[in-house]
């Protein structure tokens, strides 16, 4: 490991309190105050303020706002796991992706531009905060890219209550229902190494599944878990190993009585305990890059939603720190 400890200066919240100053993610440094001793970061986590790719109710385009003002809460010390992350990973707050809130495809170009700048490639890896689902495909080009492209996709582990491999939905075909049909379609990912977590619906039509169906990829509906258990993901996890993979979280996998901040909520999912300890079981997986989407703070309450999403992003982010830890 880097000689240099800790890896991430944070303000010493006894002396700079939690509720004062510019939020950043996490309190992390911005991008450019990161000094080059602590340089290349290993982890940017910025925004992504879009939210024209929904399909019901909009707002999530204020998501990374509310994200970041709750994250002031979201401490360093993993208990868990053990480790202190900011002891192990350089990270930083990368800012607001610019953004075209008229047009969804347009936009996922202006996304991928500003992500593919962030930090230095390939070693700087990238955690998107939503914004709508449609923005996880500039992210997972970006990722993919910094991979070096590996031919036939990257595997992903995908949480949400939706399968989001819809074609077109209104006339649309760059909507918060489409992103991982888009990147199948492009390479970026492996549908036989996908893996979607908490899928509940209702949704439109049984079509909706035949994408999976079709395509390889696995689902573990919510009801399944409760029924048989982490089976199906163990043997998932097992089969990737060390391999890098995408990690793509849909805050609206979390039941909404826990997290009724998102645009298209579906009752009688996953609760907040229940998401940490799938995440945590996931130690000793290579994240390579991550997204955590659609949170929408209007709908929110007491700040529950977008306090987990900042929860569930320092999981992520463990997740890799403690993999490097256990490689030393
Ligand atoms: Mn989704």
């Amino acid at each position: 490991m880097d000689p240099i400890t800790p890896r991430t200066i944070l303000p010493d919240a006894r002396v700079s309190p939690r509720f004062a100053g510019i939020a950043t993610f996490g309190r992390y440094p911005r991008l450019e105050d990161v000094p080059p001793e602590r340089s290349p970061v290993d982890w940017v986590i910025y925004g992504v303020p879009f939210d024209s790719g929904v399909t019901y109710r909009p707002g999530a385009r204020f998501g990374p706002r509310a994200i970041r003002d709750a994250s002031q809460y979201v401490k360093r010390f993993h208990v868990e796991h053990g480790i202190d992350l900011c002891s192990i990973l350089s990270l930083a707050d990368g800012g607001d992706s610019p953004v075209n809130p008229f047009d969804c495809e347009a936009n996922a170009g202006v996304v991928h531009e500003f992500a593919a700048k962030l930090g230095k490639a390939p070693q700087t890896r990238l955690l998107a905060l939503g914004g709508d689902h449609s923005i996880a495909f500039s992210n997972i080009r970006a990722t993919w890219e910094r991979q070096g492209k590996p031919q036939g996709g990257l595997p992903m582990i995908h949480f949400d209550s939706h399968v989001d491999t819809v074609d077109m939905t209104l006339g649309e075909r760059w909507s918060h229902a489409s992103p991982f049909r888009r990147a199948v379609e492009a390479g970026l990912l492996d549908p036989k190494r996908m893996l979607s977590i908490g899928i509940k619906g209702p949704l439109n039509t049984a079509d909706d599944l035949a994408y999976a169906r079709d395509n390889g990829v696995t689902l573990v509906t919510y009801e399944q878990l409760q029924r048989e258990g982490t089976a199906t993901i163990d043997r998932f996890l097992e089969t990737l190993g060390e391999t890098p993979v995408y990690l793509t979280f849909d805050i609206d996998v979390i039941d909404p009585a826990y997290a009724p901040g998102t645009g298209t909520p579906c009752p009688g999912g996953l609760t907040s305990g229940e998401a940490f300890a799938l995440l945590r079981r996931m130690r000793g997986i290579n994240v390579v890059g991550a997204d955590v989407v659609e949170v929408l703070p209007d709908r929110d309450v007491a700040q529950n939603t977008a306090l987990l999403a900042g929860h569930i992003a320092f999981e992520i982010l463990a997740l890799d720190a403690v993999r490097r830890v256990k490689n030393i």
